[in-house]
């Protein structure tokens, strides 16, 4: 297995979240990344590859111009604000809900960070953009192995995207949910631009993946998968429902799996191979894993009940798909077990 990793995601390093009314340590933080590399230090699954730089325009492939710009420029401004400011996270603490126009830039930096995002639990750094865009290249890196794989014939099956930070909850035009750019959305680009027809995201983090559900919500050459604690009590809270089923031309090419907080791996077994049938049915020519480890039963953030040994099965799942697959690194914040449980899949899967 080809495994991308993102050699600057360190650069990205939020100190603070919003949280019941107070700022707390962040959840998504670099040793994530780092206990992954070392459990593959010690389980090597493949080569390790650094990516190269990737094009703003393969970003707009994804994600929209002005929302691109904005992250470009969002440290400078919000330093040139305060020289104070340099010290402190970026956090936006107003939004344009129901109502309150969108389509109107508004010059004041606050207002752009509330236009451009969801939540206060997603700090903007001094090297976000720098690190968000190395973390994209990774995906984007680990679609064009697979793309190349799929016309040779005989080339790469699968790969690993191994960035942060994470990308699901990223929308075309907005950050949250500790995401910047959606990373899977890259890879599925990727493969469609590289010739592929129909590919599949299988999305077994605990969050829903909001981000990606609305990017391809309308389109029926992606198959959006996603299995997640209900959003009637979880996180993201306002999308995940099991009736959203896609809109227009992507109509039934969207499918969401809620489970109730507490499920453990037998009741989530089951709706994955539900999942894994409905993308068999689509005929899918590759699939984008995103591959969040947070439905681990020690994840401080979430509430599913899986063992570490249960990641073996869910990656000998993924596999019997078999599908040229790419994985991306998504959520698993139970730091000194997300190594072991990210590989166990990896292994399973039989990488
Ligand atoms: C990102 B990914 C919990 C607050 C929840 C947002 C969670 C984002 C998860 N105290 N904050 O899907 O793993
Ligand atoms: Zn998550």
């Amino acid at each position: 297995m080809l495994i991308f990793h993102n050699p600057v995601h360190h650069l990205h390093q939020g100190r603070h979240e919003m949280f019941r009314g107070r700022l707390v340590p962040c959840h998504e933080v670099p040793d994530r990344l780092d206990h992954v590399l070392a459990e593959l230090q010690r389980r090597p699954l493949g080569v390790l590859q650094t990516p190269g730089e990737v094009s703003i325009a393969e970003l707009e492939r994804i994600h929209s111009r002005r929302y691109l710009d904005f992250l470009a420029g969002a440290w400078d401004e919000w330093v040139a604000l305060d020289p104070a400011n340099a010290d402190i996270d970026a956090l936006p603490s107003v939004w344009p809900t129901r109502s309150f126009r969108h389509d109107v830039l508004p010059d004041n930096f606050a207002a752009r960070m509330g236009l451009f995002s969801f939540d206060a639990g997603t700090p903007l750094t001094a090297g976000t953009w720098t690190a968000a865009r190395a973390g994209a290249a990774c995906a984007i890196m680990a679609a064009r192995e697979l793309a190349a794989g799929i016309a040779n014939g005989d080339g790469t099956r699968h790969a690993f995207a191994l960035s942060r930070p994470p990308g699901h909850h990223a929308g075309a035009d907005f950050f949250g949910g500790y995401c910047f750019l959606n990373n899977a959305a890259l890879a599925v680009q990727t493969l469609l631009d590289r010739g592929l027809q129909r590919v599949a995201v299988l999305d077994v983090d605990y969050h829903h993946g909001n981000g990606t559900q609305s990017i391809f919500y309308e389109r029926n050459d992606v198959l959006t998968v996603s299995l997640h604690g209900d959003p009637r009590t979880e996180y993201p809270f306002f999308l995940g429902h099991a009736d959203e089923r896609g809109a227009g031309a992507g109509l039934g090419y969207n499918l969401n799996f809620p489970l109730p907080r507490g499920t453990g791996f037998p009741a989530w077994n089951k709706a994955l191979q539900s999942g894994l049938d409905a993308i068999r049915r689509f005929d899918a020519q590759a699939l984008v894993v995103s591959l969040g480890v947070d439905t681990f039963e020690g994840d401080p953030i979430s509430g599913f009940a899986l063992r570490t040994v249960d990641y073996l099965q869910v990656g000998q799942a993924i596999a019997a798909a078999n599908l040229p697959t790419a994985f991306v690194f998504e959520g698993g914040y139970a730091v000194a077990e997300v190594g072991v449980n990210v590989v166990n899949v990896l292994e399973g899967f039989g990488a």
